[in-house]
């Protein structure tokens, strides 16, 4: 943690930033280790400083290290108070603040010119250490049994729901404290929705059913997606699937430091666009994780920035035949120095059950 907070001066440097303020809670839990919903961060060149409030007092003290960490409910005006004392003008700020908050700041910070920043913490998070790594790696280990168990589930006469709920707790008696983001299960017809959430819809036999899922394992989440088919599958269906696995490992074939986001996303949705499915892989080819579901980086078709050493990075190619059904494979990648390690380990070859 103390090298984080190194490393964030180093970057409040670089950008000449004097003073700055941390609101976005998943950031102060990876700088300070504190993890509430009250709590605001402010780092100047000599102090760094949690403010909560009572309710968390207590358990911020015990946590937190390296902060002095102080109890109020105004943490605005502890923050101009610091401000007045340390003689600065001028605080730079995550520009994800609501417009009330920034309001409030006007209000509060007389006289203090407000910078709006962007990435500053998420740039730092973008590269995951060997602890963040290994609480991943738990965390897909936790989903790839869930999976696995739901195998044994699944049968033609239970609703998507019942699948959903089957996997949720599941996760959570393998030690997980919530499911990553609303469990998608989409049987037939609605597997050809990307993001189709669970719903009432009876699972039928010959259905495609695209489970996309993952669980939070002290705070670091998982996200997989795996399609599998009850009953029987068609030669079109069996077609799609093989096509959406042959770009889920022409990625990982390639994938490693250095890659262009460019190419990240180019290579997998070429294996696509050559078999003729190029306008139904209707969405990016995947995103940072962590902390969040999503975090950067993202994948622009033009963007030339290279991926790095330590990203924990989706692979989800999809072909989505709408009215139909559809195919989505994600696994969860590390980037190392000469290609990537995969996280998820779900068996992926074609599953009629
Ligand atoms: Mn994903």
């Amino acid at each position: 943690m103390e090298q984080r907070l190194t490393k964030l001066r180093q970057k409040m440097a670089e950008g000449h930033h004097s003073a700055l303020l941390i609101t976005n809670l998943k950031n102060i839990y990876y700088l300070t280790g504190f993890w509430g919903t009250a709590g605001t961060v402010l780092i100047t060149a000599e102090r760094q400083v949690l403010i909560t409030d009572d309710r968390y007092i207590t358990y911020a003290q015990s946590v937190v290290k390296d902060f002095e960490v102080v109890s109020d409910r105004d943490a605005l005006s502890v923050v101009a108070e610091i401000l007045k004392d340390s003689r600065l003008a001028e605080l730079a700020f995550e520009d994800e603040v609501s417009v009330a908050y920034y309001q409030a700041m006007q209000a509060v910070l007389e006289g203090v010119s407000l910078v709006p920043t962007a990435d500053l913490v998420m740039g730092l998070r973008m590269i995951k250490d060997e602890t963040e790594i290994a609480t991943i790696q738990r965390a897909c280990q936790i989903s790839d049994q869930a999976f696995l168990d739901a195998l044994d589930f699944i049968k033609p006469g239970k609703t998507e729901l019942e699948v959903a709920n089957f996997l949720d707790f599941r996760m959570r008696e393998m030690g997980s404290e919530a499911v990553s983001f609303d469990t998608i299960a989409a049987s037939g017809y609605r597997s050809a929705m990307p993001h189709g959430r669970a719903s009432n819809k009876v699972i039928e036999a010959g259905d495609a059913l695209t489970l996309d899922f993952g669980c939070i394992y002290n705070h670091y989440v998982s996200d997989m997606t795996r399609t599998i088919y009850v009953g029987s599958v068609s030669d079109e269906e069996a077609e799609i699937y093989q096509t959406v696995l042959a770009a889920n490992q022409a990625l990982i074939a390639a994938a490693k430091a250095g890659m262009e986001y460019r190419e990240f996303d180019g290579v997998p949705r070429r294996v696509i666009e050559e078999a003729g499915y190029g306008p139904y892989f209707t969405h990016g080819i995947g995103h940072g994780m962590g902390l969040d579901v999503h975090e950067i980086p993202y994948f622009r078709k033009t963007a030339t920035d290279q991926i790095q050493t330590g990203m924990v990075l989706t692979d989800e190619p999809g072909i989505y035949l709408e009215g139909k059904y559809g195919v989505r494979i994600e696994d969860d990648l590390l980037i190392t120095e000469t290609g990537c390690k995969i996280l998820t380990l779900a068996p992926k070859e074609l599953i009629v059950i």
